[in-house]
């Protein structure tokens, strides 16, 4: 992820054409498609109208009429809203909803399978950030390329050299994702990324295991997830220094490379300075891993919990090992400008690793109630993986061998997620995500995904069908029902993001972005560090977004931000409710 200004997003401000206009009020729909027998919400803002209709896309013929309810201001897009809410419509077609006056929105589907393709294509994403690799025009269509990033030539930075592995010695280390728009490979971001998909895997396996992606893996013994998550912890478990079993931030160039393809970035890279929430969500990716890939890759599962113990053993003798890269350079070079990923508190990594061992070993050494006890838990970030340790323990709670507090942990869980859905029950676009200004940070999408996330395993806990229809309208704010009326996922919508900030998308000179990739969404904080606060249509925290490579700040694409879309769109599909 990129946080600082290069030289090279200047250059590109000069072939900017899709100024801002001025936004009509048109009708929002989720732009693939809603559930026969589930909530239907469209919203549209500034109208007088107080009626609207369903109309077949083709015939025009109207086929639903209802009346629009009043949705009031909503505070972060500054809109006064009208909702059409046609979840007694339940016919399977392709519709536009028009409202009094004409108004019309984009085509929609009522039917089963709306949601199949999408949920597709946020993990096949995984595929087209593979390092090391060619994709091959069989599974990357269009967007085949040539191999990127070998990576067997990785040199140990000054800063991370020790007796055994000094400053220049090489080391390979190959696979894992690009993390980002960049082709950069960072341990923090890939903890809470790696877990999601696990996760998701753990959640709903039957799910997972009839899911066929078109990866060279696919048709092997392994379900297609584990198969692309494997990708990532493959290289993950060279960044462990095998002396001491610390694990490297990241590896990386010293600076950013170009807008060019992956095989034409060829600067040298680094493995940087080992620290405490780096090698603490090593562990706990390795201590997942362990029991995930125990049936489908043994000798693997064996490795990585070999790993998560010496990686956290290494952080019990160095608890606060924090990264800062700013200190890092004045005291070595090459300098590092890449991103930072640098985090303050590694006392929620302790906690989720710790977490993460215990449900895997059965060891009571590593649990710590007080981890959750008294703690008051937020929706996850990359640098805020508390309520990740949370989610295992709770879905391994019912595990009778590890003798949790069910009922507590389960308490903390619901906490988080009441606040996000009481509040949508009366929010102007009647959504969990996006109610006030505080959700509108860098990566708010990946944010949306998140609590979603939380929401769906609050719906599995109770089988009370309102946390459902919450994360369903999480979707619906991802697929379009939201301010700006954008698709937020490349390759699906009418209206759907096309110039991400995303250096492939960038340089292969195919029109339509790589698809299946989460933008990073409304973010009003850092538009000055990229594209200039001019450029973008708006201040206010919904619809400060921009459809411009230029802008990392709002339009970049992260491995982060796709795995909660992962998470909530496969959750969707596997527990629809049944009729
Ligand atoms: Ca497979
Ligand atoms: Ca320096
Ligand atoms: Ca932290
Ligand atoms: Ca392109």
């Amino acid at each position: 992820m990129e946080k600082v200004k290069g030289f090279l997003i200047l250059a590109f401000l000069g072939i900017y054409s899709g100024l801002a206009v001025a936004q009509t009020p048109l009708p929002k729909v989720n732009q693939l498609g809603y559930y026969p027998d589930l909530p239907k919400i469209s919203v549209t803002p500034e109208i007088e109208a107080s009626v609207f209709y369903i109309k077949e896309a083709t015939s025009g013929e109207v086929r639903f009429t209802g009346e629009l309810e009043e949705g009031g201001l909503n505070i972060p897009s500054g809109e006064e809203i009208k909702i059409a809410d046609f979840s007694d419509f339940k016919e399977p077609g392709t519709y536009v909803l028009e409202v009094e006056g004409g108004a019309t929105s984009h085509e929609f589907v009522i039917g089963n399978e709306v949601f199949e393709n999408v949920t597709d294509a946020v993990l096949k994403a995984y595929y087209f950030m593979r390092a090391s690799t060619p994709l091959d025009e069989e599974f990357a269509g269009k967007w085949a390329r040539a191999e990127g990033h070998p990576d067997q030539n990785i040199m140990i930075h000054a800063s991370a050299a020790t007796e055994s592995r000094p400053e220049g010695v090489i080391f390979s280390s190959p696979k894992g994702w690009y993390d980002a728009g960049d082709y950069n490979k960072y341990v923090v971001n890939s903890g809470i990324s790696t877990y999601t998909l696990l996760f998701s895997f753990e959640q709903f396996p039957d799910y997972f295991k009839k899911q066929r992606l078109n990866i060279p893996e696919s048709g092997n013994h392994i379900p297609d997830i584990l198969d692309e998550a494997l990708w990532n912890l493959r290289w993950l478990i060279t960044m462990q220094d095998p002396e001491d079993g610390g694990v490297y931030h990241k590896l990386t160039t010293a600076n950013f490379e170009g807008a060019v393809m992956p095989e034409n970035a060829n600067s040298q890279r680094y493995a940087v300075m080992k620290n405490t929430p780096a090698t603490l969500d090593f562990a706990a990716m390795m201590a997942q891993a362990a029991r995930v890939y125990k049936d489908y890759e043994p000798a693997f599962a064996d490795s990585a919990l070999t790993a998560a113990k010496k990686a956290w053993l290494w952080a019990e003798k160095n608890p606060d090992v924090l990264y800062r890269q700013n200190s890092m350079n004045q005291q070595y070079e090459p300098d590092i400008v890449t991103g930072a990923y640098g985090d303050r508190n590694a006392s929620d990594e302790k906690f989720w690793a710790g977490a993460e061992l215990y449900i895997t070993t059965g060891d009571k050494s590593y649990y710590s109630e007080s981890g959750w006890k008294s703690e008051q838990f937020s929706i996850p970030d990359w640098n805020d993986v508390r309520a990740l340790g949370l989610y295992s323990l709770v879905h391994h709670s019912k595990n009778s061998d590890l003798n949790l507090n069910q009922k507590g942990l389960i308490e903390k869980l619901m906490e988080m997620v009441d606040t996000h859905v009481s509040a949508s029950e009366t929010a102007p676009y009647r959504s969990p995500f996006g109610h006030d200004d505080s959700y509108f940070m860098w990566g708010s999408n990946g944010h949306a995904g998140n609590v979603g996330m939380a929401i769906l395993q609050a719906y599995q806990i109770t089988g009370d069908e309102k946390y459902y229809d919450a994360a369903l309208h999480v979707a619906d704010y991802l697929l379009g029902v939201n301010p700006t009326g954008y698709s937020y996922i490349t390759g699906y919508g009418d209206k759907r993001v096309m110039n991400i900030h995303h250096r492939p998308s960038e340089a292969d000179g195919i029109e339509e972005p790589v698809p299946g990739l989460v933008s990073g969404g409304p973010n009003p904080r850092n538009m000055n560090q990229d594209c200039g606060e001019e450029m973008y249509p708006s201040k206010l925290p919904a619809l400060a977004f921009l459809d411009n490579w230029c802008s990392y700040s709002t339009n970049e694409i992260t491995i982060n931000w796709n795995a909660p879309a992962v998470f909530l769109f496969s959750g969707l599909e596997a527990l629809r409710p049944e009729d």
